[in-house]
C-alpha cells in the first residue's frame, strides 16, 4: 500500500477509535451507492421524494430550524500565533481547538455509519486541482459531496499517486447550536467541524477546504484561492474572453455565471458560457496570464429569487436530479420558493409546516439548490480542461445601496488591490447574524481567507511582477437603490451591458472619465438602448459623489488601520493618493 493511503487508513481508524461509530463505509461514488443512500434516508425522514413528473430524481431535505445557514462567529482559524490568523478571523490556538473539538467528537458517531468521502476540487487530470478526504456521520452530505466535488474511486486513486490531501472531519452532532463549531488548522491541512448539517459548514469541500485551507496553501505555492464565479463571454466575432468576479454571498455570483443575454445581444450573436459560480483557483500561467479553474463540480445555489426571468439557466438546471433544501413545497409535491413566479402556490412552508405567509416565508432565505453543474445548458466544456481559462477581467461588487456608482474601472493592480480591500456590502441571510449591515468584505473572503487579511494582500500585490500580463480590475454595484428604496438597475442579463464596457476596455477601444476613484463609463459607450432609466437613476449609477466618497475613504483608511504595521504600505498610500485627490 502507498504511504499516503497508510495516512488516510491510519487516520480513519483514529477517527473511529474516537467517534465509535457501527459501521464504517468508504465512497466509491458509484450510481449503486447513491441509489441505497437516497432510498435509505427517504426511509428515515431525511429527505422527501418530490413530484417525480415535473422534477424527476429530485429531493426536499429540511435542515433543523436552528441550522439553516454558515455561522462566522462559530468558524475558526487555528495558526499557531494569533496574528498569523489576523483581526479578519477568530482564533484559537491549535492544541486548544483540537482539545476542544476532540471533546466533541468523542462517542458522537455511536449508533451511526462513518462515510469517508474521498474527492478532488478540480478536474481529475488538472495540475491546479487538489483532493481532500471528508469523513462524516450524514448521508445527506455524502449526496451533497457527490454532487459539488468529484468524489470517489479517481480521488482516491490521485491521492494514492499524489500524497497530500486535505483532512476533514465533519459530525452533526446534536444539531446543537450551542455545541457547534467549524475549526481550521491551516498547517496541518485538517479541518474539524461538528453540529452543523448546513453547507459551508458541513460540506467542507466547499468553504473550508477550498478557501480557507487553499488559501494559505495558495499563498505559500504563488496562486490564488478566490470566492468568485467564472464566465466566459462569446461576442458576434466568435472570440471568447473569461470573467472572474468576487461578490459576497448571496450578491449574485450564480446570477452572473449564468447570464443570459438581453434581446438585442442574443440576436448579435452574444453567448455567455458558464465555468464556476462560487470558487476560481487561479494561477499565472507561461504567458503571464492566470489561468483559473473552478474546483467545484456542481453549485450549491440560492432558491429564493430564481424565476424564468431572472436565471433561465439555474432554474432548467434544477428541473431534474436536484437535492433541494428548506423550500416550500405544493400540494402536488414540486418545490416552490419566493420569486419562482411560476403561477404556483405553496401548500407547506420549510419547515415542514401548513405554508402560512403571516407566519414565515415558504422557503428560507437562505434556502438552496445543489445540482450538478453538468446540468446547466451553458455549462462550458472548458470548465473540465485542466490548464483553466485565462483571465481578462477581474471584478468586485457588492451590495451598496448608496454612494457606489454602477461600474468603474481601476488604474492598475495595485489601485485594483486596493478596491478589493476594501469592498463593501450589506449582509445578507447566507450567514446567521443581522441582514442588511454594510460591513467591509475584502475580496468577498471577509469570512474565507485561512490567515491574515494583510498577508492576503500583500500575496495579491505579488503578482504584480516583470513579465505578468495581469488581467484588468472593475468594481461593479448592481444593488444601487434610488430614494424610493427601489434598484435603480435592471441587473441580471442586462448586466452584460456591463461586462461588454469592461471588455471594450480590456481591448482599449472605450473611452473612459478619469476620477479619483478610478475610470468611469462615458454614457455614449456603455450601451444602454432600450432601457428607460430615469434622470436619477443615470445621475446616480454613473456619477460621483465627491463629498460621500470623502467620507468613504476615511473609514477606508481606517479600516485598514485595523490591519496594523503588516499591511503592505503600498495599499495605505494608495489609499492617500486617492484621498488627498477627493479632497
Ligand atoms: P452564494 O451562493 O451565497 O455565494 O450567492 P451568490 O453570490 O451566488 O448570489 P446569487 O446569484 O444566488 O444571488 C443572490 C440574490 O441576489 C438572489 O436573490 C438574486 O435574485 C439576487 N440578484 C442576483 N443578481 C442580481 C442583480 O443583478 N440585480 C438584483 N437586483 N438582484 C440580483
Ligand atoms: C456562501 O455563503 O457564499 C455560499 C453558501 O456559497 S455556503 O456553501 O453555505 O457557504
Ligand atoms: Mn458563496
Amino acid at each position: 500500500m502507498s504511504s499516503s493511503l497508510e495516512t488516510l487508513n491510519q487516520w480513519v481508524e483514529a477517527v473511529a477509535r474516537l467517534t465509535r461509530p457501527d459501521r464504517i463505509h468508504w465512497c466509491d461514488g458509484s450510481d449503486a451507492e447513491n441509489a441505497a443512500l437516497i432510498a435509505q434516508m427517504q426511509a428515515d425522514g431525511t429527505l422527501f421524494k418530490l413530484n417525480e413528473q415535473t422534477h424527476p430524481n429530485s429531493y426536499l431535505h429540511r435542515s433543523h430550524p436552528d441550522d439553516v445557514a454558515r455561522v462566522e462567529h462559530l468558524t475558526f482559524v487555528c495558526t499557531p500565533e494569533r496574528e498569523d490568523a489576523g483581526p479578519n478571523n477568530h482564533w484559537m490556538a491549535p492544541a486548544d481547538g483540537h482539545a476542544q473539538m476532540d471533546a466533541l467528537f468523542d462517542g458522537c458517531m455511536a449508533g451511526r455509519t462513518l462515510y469517508v468521502i474521498p474527492y478532488c476540487m478540480g478536474p481529475i487530470d488538472s495540475p491546479l486541482s487538489r483532493c481532500g478526504v471528508e469523513i462524516t456521520d450524514s448521508p445527506y452530505v455524502v449526496a451533497n459531496m457527490r454532487i459539488m466535488t468529484r468524489m470517489g474511486a479517481p480521488a482516491l486513486a490521485r491521492i494514492e499517486r499524489e500524497g497530500t490531501f486535505v483532512k476533514g472531519l465533519h459530525s452533526i452532532g446534536e444539531l446543537d447550536p450551542n455545541r457547534r463549531y467549524i475549526m481550521h488548522f491551516p498547517e496541518e491541512l485538517t479541518i474539524k467541524s461538528f453540529g452543523s448539517g448546513y453547507g459551508g459548514n458541513a460540506l467542507l469541500g466547499k468553504k473550508c477546504h477550498a478557501l480557507r485551507i487553499a488559501s494559505h496553501q495558495a499563498r505559500s505555492e504563488g496562486w490564488l484561492a478566490e470566492h468568485m464565479l467564472i464566465l466566459g463571454i462569446e461576442n458576434p466575432k466568435g472570440e471568447t474572453h473569461y470573467i472572474a468576479a468576487a461578490f459576497p454571498s448571496a450578491c449574485g455570483k450564480t446570477n452572473l455565471a449564468m447570464l443570459i443575454p438581453p434581446e438585442g445581444y442574443l440576436q448579435d450573436g452574444w453567448k455567455i458560457t458558464t465555468i464556476g459560480d462560487d470558487i476560481c483557483w487561479m494561477r499565472p500561467g507561461k504567458d503571464g496570464r492566470l489561468y483559473a479553474i473552478n474546483p467545484e463540480a456542481g453549485f450549491f445555489g440560492v432558491a429564493p429569487g430564481t424565476s424564468a426571468k431572472s436565471n433561465p439557466n439555474a432554474l432548467a438546471s434544477i428541473q431534474a436530479d436536484t437535492i433541494f433544501t428548506n423550500v416550500g413545497v405544493t400540494a402536488d409535491n414540486q418545490p416552490w420558493w419566493e420569486g419562482l413566479d411560476n403561477g404556483q402556490t405553496p401548500v407547506t412552508d420549510w419547515q415542514g409546516q401548513p405554508y402560512d405567509p403571516a407566519v414565515r416565508p415558504a422557503a428560507h432565505p437562505n434556502s438552496r439548490f445543489t445540482v450538478s453543474a453538468k446540468r446547466c445548458p451553458s455549462y462550458s466544456p472548458m470548465a473540465e480542461d485542466p490548464q483553466g481559462v485565462p483571465i481578462s477581467a477581474i471584478v468586485f461588487g457588492g451590495r451598496r445601496a448608496s454612494l457606489v456608482p454602477l461600474v468603474f474601472e481601476t488604474r492598475d493592480w495595485t489601485h485594483g488591490v486596493l478596491v478589493g480591500a476594501s469592498m463593501g456590502s450589506e449582509t445578507t441571510a447566507a450567514a446567521t447574524g443581522a441582514v442588511g449591515v454594510m460591513r467591509r468584505d475584502p475580496m468577498a473572503m471577509k469570512p474565507f481567507c485561512g490567515y491574515n487579511f494583510a498577508d492576503y494582500f500583500a500575496h495579491w500585490l505579488s503578482f504584480d511582477q516583470p513579465g505578468a500580463k495581469l488581467p484588468k480590475v472593475f468594481h461593479v454595484n448592481w444593488f444601487r437603490k434610488g430614494d424610493d428604496g427601489k434598484f435603480l438597475w435592471p441587473g441580471f442579463g442586462d448586466n452584460l451591458r456591463v461586462l461588454e464596457w469592461m471588455l471594450k476596455r480590456v481591448d482599449g477601444s472605450a473611452g473612459a472619465q478619469e476620477t479619483p476613484i478610478g475610470n468611469l463609463p462615458l454614457t455614449s459607450e456603455l450601451n444602454l438602448d432600450g432601457l428607460s432609466l430615469s434622470e436619477e437613476a443615470r445621475n446616480k449609477l454613473f456619477g460621483l459623489d465627491r463629498a460621500g466618497w470623502q467620507a468613504e475613504f476615511a473609514s477606508i483608511g481606517e479600516y485598514l488601520d485595523e490591519y496594523g504595521p503588516r499591511l503592505p504600505q503600498a495599499l495605505h498610500e494608495e489609499q492617500q493618493r486617492i484621498a488627498a485627490r477627493l479632497a
